[in-house]
């Protein structure tokens, strides 16, 4: 099985995480994103999103969208829950991060650190602005709880991670609750860290 990667990319970090906690092998493939290798025909042939993270299984069917394919492969395991109410609040949260925290976190703290900030400023501040109420609302609802479902660390801690810990990089604070969790995140057997710094391809 393969992934195609991009190391600065937090949206394929949530696979590289899964794979490690699951201890699921597979062939990485990074991909240059900021040179095209992404939107080749060839590419597009196995994410038509032309984007990371993608995996190609070994019969060749390929999968993209980094919450569908932590989906995937949680299943059956301790990281995917069995109960219908609990499994539709990890698709919840799975939602709320592609639809909340990744545009607002993901966005704001790529174009800081890439040098794209200068040319975006109205709209840097309006995703910083829905990046804070984004975070101010997992601070709240980890006041209640140690994990976004439950009592039990599961996929949606893994989607959230990915982004939400690095708010700092753009600036954001982040609450005693989400701090609390994410020393709880990194306390997980097999963790491993990430994303890794931008390419000096993705610098403008
Ligand atoms: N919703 C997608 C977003 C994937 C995404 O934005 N990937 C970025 C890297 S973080 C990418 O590959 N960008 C290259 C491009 O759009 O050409 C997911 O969760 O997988």
């Amino acid at each position: 099985m393969r992934l195609y990667d991009y190391p600065g990319s937090g949206n394929a970090y949530k696979i590289r995480l899964l794979f490690a906690q699951l201890e699921i092998a597979y062939e990485r493939v990074e991909v240059e994103i900021f040179r095209g290798e992404s939107r080749t025909a060839e590419f597009l042939r196995k994410n038509p999103s032309g984007q990371v993270p993608a995996v190609e299984l070994d019969d060749g069917r390929c999968l993209g969208q980094s919450n569908a394919i932590l989906w995937y492969f949680a299943q059956g395991t301790a990281l995917l829950p069995d109960e219908p109410f609990s499994r539709a609040q990890v698709l919840q949260w799975l939602f709320f991060e592609q639809s909340d925290i990744e545009p607002n976190v993901g966005s704001a703290r790529f174009w800081i650190l890439t040098g794209r900030a200068r040319d975006r400023e109205p709209e840097l501040a309006r995703r910083l602005d829905l990046a804070r109420g984004a975070l101010a609302s997992m601070d709240q609802v980890l006041a209640a709880r140690p994990y976004f479902v439950g009592e039990r660390y599961s996929i949606a801690d893994i989607a959230l991670y990915a982004y939400a810990h690095r708010a700092p990089d753009a600036g954001l604070a982040l609450g005693p609750n989400v701090r609390a969790w994410v020393a709880r995140v990194e306390g997980q057997p097999r963790f491993v860290s990430g994303p890794e710094p931008y390419s000096a391809a993705a610098k403008v």
